[in-house]
């Protein structure tokens, strides 16, 4: 799993915002057909039977075809049911009992919003973090968006640690990011209002494949310190 977490460049999220429940189990194929071998469940405010079932029929997807599942915000649920990784926020509290909940197997992923959350997340143990929100999105509505100037300073920080940039990336701004010195992305509503969800993943990774091809011949790294 950990060998599958370092190779992703893309990752998916099935979120219940822009997804129905009958559509669940078409998206999650979708985006593994388009490429995409880390993808989440993000059920925000719904009834945590609901999240349980969907997370059992993602896990079952996700393990048929060697994706990575990762289970938003419920470490105790995500051990339940043999999650594959568990993803929490700020407001998930300390890693180490995270990590207690779930084991040693279990990847475990944070959410960070600037470059010192980044750094202690790594401290903390996380095996990749999120950093963003890049942009202003509606996806987290109100919540401020960081820019991109810290992104190639914090890749650097980290190392080895996968990195992935999120918020507000689409066709459009994915360039930039990548200009900026991001590896590793996350897209949400863009991804999953495409009308072919899986070609427009499978655009997203040749992208950033071509673009970090290119940064390694001409040596480009943006670095900053932090
Ligand atoms: N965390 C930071 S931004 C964000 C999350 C879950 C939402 C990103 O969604 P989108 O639709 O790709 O902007």
């Amino acid at each position: 799993m950990k060998q599958i977490l370092a190779d992703c460049r893309l990752y998916g999220i099935v979120d219940m915002g822009y997804t129905t429940p009958e559509q669940l189990e078409a998206r999650t194929h979708a985006l593994i057909d388009g490429g995409v071998r880390i993808i989440q469940l993000r059920a925000k405010g719904v009834e945590q039977e609901c999240v349980r079932e969907w997370a059992m029929a993602m896990q079952s997807i996700c393990r048929e075809r060697q994706a990575i599942f990762v289970l938003n915000d419920y470490p105790e649920m995500a051990a339940g049911i043999g999650a594959d990784a568990v993803h929490v926020g700020q407001d998930g509290g300390p890693l180490s009992e995270v990590r207690r909940i779930v084991g040693p197997g279990v990847i475990v992923g944070r959410s960070t919003h600037s470059p010192e959350q980044a750094l202690a997340a790594l401290r903390e143990g996380a095996d990749y973090i999120g950093f963003g929100p890049l942009f202003p999105t509606g996806t987290k509505p109100g919540r401020p968006s960081i820019g991109l100037q810290d992104i190639a300073a914090v890749q650097q920080a980290v190392g080895s640690m996968p990195m992935f940039c999120i918020g507000g990336i689409n066709g459009s701004t994915l360039p930039q990011v990548l200009s900026a010195g991001a590896q590793r992305v996350v897209i949400v509503s863009w991804l999953l209002q495409q009308s072919d969800i899986a070609a427009a993943a499978q655009g997203v990774i040749q992208t950033i494949g071509a673009h970090s091809a290119t940064a390694f011949k001409t040596g480009q790294n943006n670095l900053k310190m932090i």
